[in-house]
């Protein structure tokens, strides 16, 4: 079953961020879509098994774009 999460990511700074996010995550086993937005700085990301949220956030980890503690998910 697909899951849909949407990720602050504060180093989204520019168009190129939002590409080079999209590249390295669609390379990832399991995720179906990514979408990001420079002026609020989200990223939504659609994926299924075998990738998780935290295969991802490893994965924008490496790449210097952590995401953001969300004050609201708890
Ligand atoms: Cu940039």
């Amino acid at each position: 079953m697909a899951v849909t999460v949407t990720y602050t990511i504060p180093n989204i700074s520019c168009h190129h961020c939002i590409h080079t996010i999209k590249m390295e995550l669609q390379e990832v086993e399991g995720v179906l879509h990514v979408e990001g937005d420079v002026a609020t700085k989200r990223v939504t990301i659609t994926f299924e098994p075998p990738a998780t949220e935290e295969v991802i956030k490893n994965v924008l980890a490496d790449i210097n774009y952590p995401v953001a503690e969300e004050a609201a998910a708890a």
